[in-house]
């Protein structure tokens, strides 16, 4: 098959359709069976691309249990709808209810899963979230300046020290003036890489300090481990630093780098005050578990190390043509990267770089940081691996696969001897690859999940737009063999899966309505209560099988803001209530048990609203309703409300114009 492919192909980075593509394509999909009832062996955090959110798989089966919302709006839980959870997605510029995700690190300790945290990059609005793993929902999300485009983000270190950030777009930094002619760029332009130190206890990120790098591109990254802990690896391509045409003018060059980063020494450097203050604008949003409501703090600080001031900080490693991934296996000795254009792959030795440092066995300069001779940091190349490679993972077997986008394939090879043992069709065009606890120190191996760039005929057609391709091989033999399969959303990039025992028993079922301080939580229906304060109205409400309290509320006037901040009462697992009412622009909510969420309504004319429970909570699910009547400017309704009684008389006439809010 990879003989089929012509130059041409990869010269323009498309990808070749094999030709066999039916015949080749078919599994045996008994070893991905599970059976109805049964669970899987690992959960698969998969990124969601421009959907913006994270979605959650299960693995061998391939069945999709969950997309938790992360930097898009979700009307499906009112995620970023609701007043409590639109703070999550402030930034520096407002409101950004969407984003671009790409990359997933769960967090680490000791090399291995802990199964806490996982991590996701916004890509767009440069961004990192942290979701919690007990609640599978986003807890933290973090802006990060002097960045345009989060790509290389957010790879981990082994004991989860830092998350780190660099950006793909190189730009003037945020305290310059960026108005500046585009074709500036190589006196303007600087790149920046964010170390996002990560709090062991609470999760909870911070920008410990950013290094201002020369004006290239961003890639990809990678922590060291074991014997290259205190190392990060970024790959970069536009070393040429075009500004136009980049297919072309960013390809120019033989070689571009990958950046090795000696982070202990930054945090020493940093220690030593050479960490110099930028003033930057961004955003930092917490969501709490306890008042089930996020705050957002703009930031105005950041320090930023300069390499010129921070001598054997860092080196640039040469990499042929435009590198993506740079992958390091699970001992830290071998540092991989993928040159897209590249004919071989080359393959890294932590050892040997650390000796030519040591030799300086140097190969000039470029923008202020040494390079590395090539051949001194060279374990040795993969010869003819295939086209176009583009990320490589681990089974902890002393085996690398490496993801072929241009001949649609995937390849294994082995570290020590860089011999390939076996190659195996993807359908099409594979981008990432994931293998289970791959970019840890012990992989789980068994498994390994390919996402395909492009569908084609995988799946019956919908459209102009197909779903995404995901399938899945067996690797615990030495032939790869597809197993199975499955459609995804969004558009998967990186994903990494997880053995279910870390996570599974750990999970929370209820929100304990004791501990709920939200500040508008009503703990029991006779918490229940309509208060005015001026066009604002607040509905303190209760949700409980199978009514809501209060459920006829009148006096309400047209241009009156509502918010109904509702409170589900239940204390079972698995019993949510979900609230909506006519005319809401925004969307529903839905409420877990023993949380308060708002939905703020605004009453446009008059008339009779009702509002409903969305979720089917119980057999008298469709009676969990209620009405709202508006009246017109000037009205004398009184505020009232009440369930399961109704007032002596219904007429405007009959309601004292003074008369306040009561219930029964
Ligand atoms: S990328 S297809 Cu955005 Cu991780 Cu490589
Ligand atoms: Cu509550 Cu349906």
């Amino acid at each position: 098959m990879v003989l089929m492919v012509t130059s041409a192909c990869l010269v323009s980075m498309q990808s070749c359709k094999p030709k066999t593509a039916q015949s080749a394509a078919r599994g045996d999909a008994t070893k991905s069976f599970v059976a109805p009832g049964e669970y899987d062996e690992f959960y698969n955090i998969v990124s969601g691309g421009f959907n913006g959110q994270v979605a959650v798989y299960g693995i061998p089966s391939g069945r999709l249990f969950r997309i938790i919302p992360v930097f898009s709006q979700s009307p499906e839980s009112g995620y970023g709808f609701s007043e409590e959870t639109k703070p999550m997605l402030n930034t520096s510029h407002g409101f950004v209810p969407w984003d671009d995700q790409h990359h997933i690190a769960l967090s680490q300790t000791k090399g291995q899963h802990d199964g806490r945290w996982a991590f996701a990059n916004g890509n767009n609005t440069p961004r990192i979230a942290r979701i919690d793993l007990t609640t599978f929902r986003t807890s933290e999300i973090l802006e990060i300046p002097n960045s345009a485009g989060n790509h290389a983000s957010p790879f981990i270190t082994e004991n989860s020290e830092y998350v780190v950030a660099a950006t793909r777009f190189s730009v003037p930094l945020d305290d310059q003036n960026g108005d500046v002619p585009i074709n500036t760029y190589k006196q303007n332009f600087k790149g920046s890489i964010s170390f996002v130190s990560v709090n062991p206890t609470s999760g909870e990120m911070n920008i410990a300090f950013q290094i201002r790098t020369p004006g290239v591109n961003f890639d990809l990254s990678r922590a060291g481990k074991g014997k290259s802990h205190g190392w990060f690896f970024f790959s970069c391509y536009n070393s040429e630093k075009a500004n136009t045409l980049l297919e072309v003018n960013a390809s120019a060059k033989d070689k571009d780098f990958v950046l090795a980063v000696n982070w202990k020494k930054a945090e020493e450097y940093v220690k030593a005050g050479k960490a110099k203050k930028q003033a930057v604008k961004y955003a930092h949003n917490i969501y709490n578990e306890k008042t089930h409501t996020a705050s957002s703090t703009i930031q105005t600080e950041v320090v930023v190390l300069d390499p010129a001031d921070c001598p054997d900080m860092m080196y640039m490693i040469p990499c042929p043509k435009s590198p993506h991934g740079t992958d390091v296996d699970p001992t830290g000795e071998y540092i991989v990267a993928s040159g897209k254009l590249a004919a071989s792959i080359p393959v890294f030795s932590f050892t040997k770089l650390q000796k030519a440092i040591a030799d300086r066995a140097f190969d000039g300069v470029y923008d202020g940081i040494t390079v590395i001779k090539y051949e001194a940091a060279l374990h040795g190349e993969v010869v003819k691996p295939g086209l176009g490679p583009l990320h490589t993972e681990f089974d902890g077997k002393g085996n690398a696969y490496t993801s072929m986008f241009v001949s649609s394939e995937i390849v294994k090879w082995r570290l020590s001897d860089l011999e390939v043992l076996d190659r195996v069709d993807t359908y099409y065009a594979i981008g990432h690859l994931s293998v289970p606890g791959g970019p840890t120190a012990k992989p789980h191996g068994k498994y390994m999940i390919a996402y395909n760039k492009m569908t084609k005929d995988r799946y019956l057609p919908t459209g102009p737009e197909l779903t995404q391709s995901a399938q899945l091989y067996d690797i615990s033999g030495e032939k790869m063999k597809l197993i199975l399969d499955f459609p995804t959303t969004g558009e998967p990039h990186y994903a990494e899966a997880i053995p279910a025992a870390l996570i599974q028993d750990k999970q929370m079922k209820i929100f304990k309505i004791e501990e709920n301080t939200h500040a508008y939580v009503s703990k029991g229906e006779g918490q229940a209560k309509v208060e005015r304060n001026g066009n604002q109205v607040h509905v303190w409400m209760t949700a409980i099988r199978s009514h809501l309290t209060p459920d006829n509320i009148e006096g309400v006037i047209v241009g009156d803001e509502v918010y109904f901040h509702v409170t589900n009462l239940e204390q079972d697992w698995d019993v949510p209530h979900g609230f909506a009412i006519k005319g809401a622009n925004n969307a529903e909510i839905l409420i877990m048990p023993g949380e308060t969420q708002s939905l703020k309504w605004v009453a446009d004319r008059t008339g009779i609203f009702p509002f409903y429970c969305t979720d089917f909570c119980s057999a008298l699910h469709q009676e969990m309703s209620g009405y709202l009547r508006v009246s017109p400017v000037g009205s004398t309704v009184a505020l009232h409300f009440s369930t399961g009684t109704n007032k002596p008389v219904v007429s405007a006439d009959s309601v004292k114009p003074s008369g306040s809010a009561s219930g029964n």
